[in-house]
């Protein structure tokens, strides 16, 4: 099966782990926006009540142009279950997201929730994260002094840019830059010496987070705990 099918059928069962009346927290990148679908296909066809909060503008367009019910995180007390995507996971549960450049709102979900559950497919499982680039939201104003504070401590930094070589810019106006690391030998410390960066919004290290991690597989879904 092809990456995408592996990620749809991550997406299919992570569904099944939402319950009526729940707060669900939805995630942001391609594994998502499956689940989003099949989210919506269920709560239509059970008439389930839920209530959607989102991690980026884009998953929110999606779940609202689906019928789904949207409240900011700010407008709930709490989140039951959020399911998000994750670009790389280690067997520790470590994980590095922001390949969507949504990872700042991502965490705020994520960090809002009782329990929080990622997709992934089989490709995304690694032994040591890192070799995906680890990204970091920063700030517009003093980015470039962020930037050549992140190189000095040879931690390769790039811009993030798109196709057309402008800079990413994320929901909340703010720069990507990507650390090509190529493995993270120490997440915690590393979290803590970016935690600690004036300039740095937040890092897509994603640390003793997440509860249960749905791999897409050639042999099936298979659930981590
Ligand atoms: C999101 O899921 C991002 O943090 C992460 O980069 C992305 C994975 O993207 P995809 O599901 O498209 O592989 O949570």
């Amino acid at each position: 099966m092809k990456q995408d099918e592996l990620k749809k059928m991550a997406a299919e069962a992570a569904v099944e782990f939402v319950e009526d009346h729940m707060i669900v927290g939805l995630g942001t990148g391609s594994t998502v926006m499956h689940m989003v679908t099949a989210l919506a296909k269920r709560v239509k066809a059970e008439n389930l009540t839920i209530v959607g909060v989102s991690t980026s503008r884009r998953t929110e367009i999606q779940a609202e142009d689906l019928g789904i019910t949207m409240k900011s995180i700010d407008d709930v007390d709490h989140v039951d279950l959020t399911i998000d995507g994750a670009d790389e996971v280690d067997k520790s549960f470590n994980g590095i997201k922001g390949g969507g450049a949504a990872h700042a709102f991502e965490k705020i979900v994520a960090t809002s929730s009782t329990r929080n559950l990622w997709i992934v497919d089989e490709s995304k499982l690694v032994d040591r994260i890192g070799r995906f680039p680890l990204p970091i939201e920063v700030i517009p104003y003093g980015s470039k002094k962020v930037f050549a504070r992140l190189a000095s401590e040879n931690l390769n930094p790039q811009f993030r840019k798109d196709d057309q070589g402008n800079d990413v810019i994320t929901d909340s106006g703010n720069f990507i830059i990507d650390l090509h690391l190529g493995v993270v030998e120490h997440p915690h410390l590393l979290a803590n010496w970016l935690s600690e960066q004036v300039g740095v919004l937040e890092h897509g290290l994603f640390l003793d987070t997440v509860d249960t991690v749905i791999v897409g597989t050639q042999d099936g879904p298979k659930i981590l705990h």
